[in-house]
């Protein structure tokens, strides 16, 4: 049709979708490219070359196609609604300018946020510490690499979480660090507690509430935390948060394949069953110590006011028909 996304759209969707790009800040960044991509793409050819509101749609159309990859990290809308809110001109010369501006300026800040809330996140870790960590989260690696570079000396207990095993990129970018990492089963995470000063955690999504949305089993952790007396931070840049959460909806938890947790012959072999594949869960605020961002520290009750400040304004839906 008129408004096919650019084929760079395409396959950043679908690499999106498939988790070959996963976790919610590269997810992010990887959209706002693509949007760039797509401004390139269409000031380029066709009728979007010359006329501003065939542009506007299609640029409108490409929002549509990466918002659709998966539901859970409201990273990947606010970044989408950064670029298109930005999108200005009367010129498809101007318009494509301001979109690549745009994503770059997001781009940017995601970088900075990353690494001004490493320095936050840094300052809760003392020299000595033992971390334990779950799924794989930059903005949460950015906390324990800070410390480290501040020369703290830092150990990890890496959970390997199933079903994807995203704990073998977290071990293996802490042993670049100079981390040294013992990898455990999720299932353990509470016998070694007893070991561990601190868990640090990532977010997919932050509600108004302060629950915090993460990859599945992050709930279970922070229970088991506190009852072992661990404090436990999420390490989550503003980006996370909801907005659509301040006027009450919730967020939507993905299900996925139940072919990663079972294959077909071992299905096949226990006989009629059902599988669900929940990616995500909510740890409510109670269970959380505290939401480390870009804006500093926050207690999880507390978050609601720094989501009004930053999205009061609601969820407007800029890539809309
Ligand atoms: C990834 C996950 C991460 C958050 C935060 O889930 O739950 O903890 O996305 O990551 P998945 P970051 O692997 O299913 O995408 O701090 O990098 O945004």
């Amino acid at each position: 049709t008129e408004h096919e996304p650019a084929a760079a759209v395409r396959e950043t969707a679908e690499a999106i979708a498939t988790m070959e790009v996963r976790g919610a800040a590269t997810i992010a960044s990887a959209a706002a490219e693509a949007l760039a991509e797509q401004a390139r793409a269409a000031a380029a050819s066709g009728r979007t070359a010359s006329d501003p509101a065939a542009f506007r749609a299609s640029m409108r159309a490409a929002a549509r196609t990466l918002r659709e990859t998966r539901p859970t990290a409201v990273s990947l809308p606010n970044a989408l609604r950064y670029v298109l809110q930005r999108m200005e001109g009367e010129s498809v010369d101007r318009l494509r300018r301001s979109v690549v501006d745009a994503s770059e300026a997001f781009v940017r800040q995601l970088d900075r946020a990353r690494e001004d809330l490493g320095r936050v996140g840094a300052n809760r870790l003392a020299d000595g510490d033992t971390v334990m960590t779950h799924c794989h989260s930059t903005d949460a690696l950015a906390c324990i690499e800070t410390a480290v570079e501040q020369g703290k000396s830092i150990s990890a207990v890496v959970k390997e979480t199933r079903p994807r095993q995203q704990g073998h990129i977290t071990a293996e970018q802490l042993r670049d660090a100079g981390v040294p990492v013992t990898l455990i089963v999720d299932s353990a995470a509470r016998r070694y507690l007893d070991e561990v000063d601190h868990v640090v955690v990532g977010a997919d999504s932050i509600a108004a509430d302060g629950g915090v949305i993460n990859k599945i089993g992050t709930s279970g952790l922070a229970v088991n935390a506190r009852e072992r007396g661990v404090p436990i931070m999420t390490a989550a840049q503003t980006i996370k948060l909801h907005p659509e959460t301040l006027t009450g909806h919730t967020v939507e938890i993905e299900m996925r394949d139940e072919a990663e947790v079972i294959d077909a012959e071992a299905r096949e072999a226990i006989g009629e069953i059902d599988v669900e594949n929940p990616a995500f869960d909510v740890t409510p605020p109670r269970y959380m110590d505290a939401i480390v961002t870009e804006q500093g520290q926050f207690p999880p009750e507390s978050i609601v006011t720094l989501m009004r400040d930053l999205f009061g304004e609601g969820a407007a839906e800029p890539w809309a028909e």
